[in-house]
């Protein structure tokens, strides 16, 4: 899985990519099943929505399941990224964020280098959001939003709100997002179960409460390079995995064994 230079274009351009079809069926039913698996474990790890109770974001998921340490390093997800930052990544965060039908919450207007630098000490933007959708993604149960080519206007100012949600997130004021709209448009990422997404590091996004009966359920893969490794610990591994090696790739039939 290689991208093109048209798609190396658009990623530096609009800060992110959708592609179609990069999964399997069979691959994605896989994910659904070693899904079940981490979410019915009693761990921290398993962060919950404030008002339903249902899990929100389940993390570190490569340190839980050899499952999810292959999907993080599958040569669809890596070699696109060994392309845009070279081949010296690390795992800096894995998780599948799910938005549950009628009680998935909202994720508010934010950027992840906020938390990035913020908390973790790590110097420049230039880590990757590598996600695979495990349901369809529709306009209706809470897509991501982004703001195409926001990345190209340095780190937004941000503020940490703890109270919205139960995950504390560096939100980007209102102002600045509608000044970031009125230049750029808003996008909302579709596509089928198996469709994979890579969006750079200061890139604004969220997404709204899931109000459809349909679930959306959404892998997500950080990738940092190691010489851009965090420099401050005070979150968990789970949050920002602690092993600054370089990782390999696995093979291409790995989720399928
Ligand atoms: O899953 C979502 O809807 C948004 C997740 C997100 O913005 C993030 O993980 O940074």
């Amino acid at each position: 899985m290689r991208l093109n230079e048209t798609q190396l274009k658009e990623i530096e351009e609009l800060g992110y990519i959708i592609l179609p079809n990069c999964f399997s069926k069979k691959e994605v039913n896989k994910i659904r099943e070693e899904m079940k698996t981490v979410f019915d474990e009693k761990t921290e790890a398993n962060i919950i929505e404030k008002s339903s109770g249902v899990v929100r974001t389940a993390m570190g998921l490569h340190l839980r399941s050899s499952f999810f340490s292959d999907l993080t390093r599958h040569p669809n997800f890596f070699e696109p990224a060994c392309q845009i930052r070279g081949n010296s990544l690390y795992i800096q965060q894995t998780k599948i964020n799910v938005k549950a039908a009628f009680t998935g919450e909202v994720w508010q207007w934010h950027y992840d280098f906020a938390t990035h630098s913020g908390e973790d000490g790590v110097p420049k933007p230039l880590a990757l959001n590598l996600h695979v959708f495990i349901d369809d993604v529709t306009e209706f149960n809470g897509p991501l939003f982004f703001i195409p080519k926001s990345h190209k206007y340095g780190s937004a100012p941000s503020k940490l709100d703890t109270i919205t949600t139960n995950y504390p997130l560096w939100v980007v004021n209102q102002q600045t997002v509608r000044d970031l709209v009125k230049e750029n448009g808003i996008v909302s990422a579709r596509g089928r179960a198996g469709t994979a997404l890579i969006f750079v590091d200061n890139l604004v996004h969220g997404s709204a409460q899931n109000m459809s009966p349909m679930d959306r359920a959404i892998f997500s893969a950080i990738l940092n390079p190691c010489d851009n490794a965090q420099t401050k610990f005070a979150r968990p591994d789970y949050k920002h995995g602690r092993n600054f090696k370089p990782i390999k790739p696995s093979s291409v039939n790995s989720l399928l064994n």
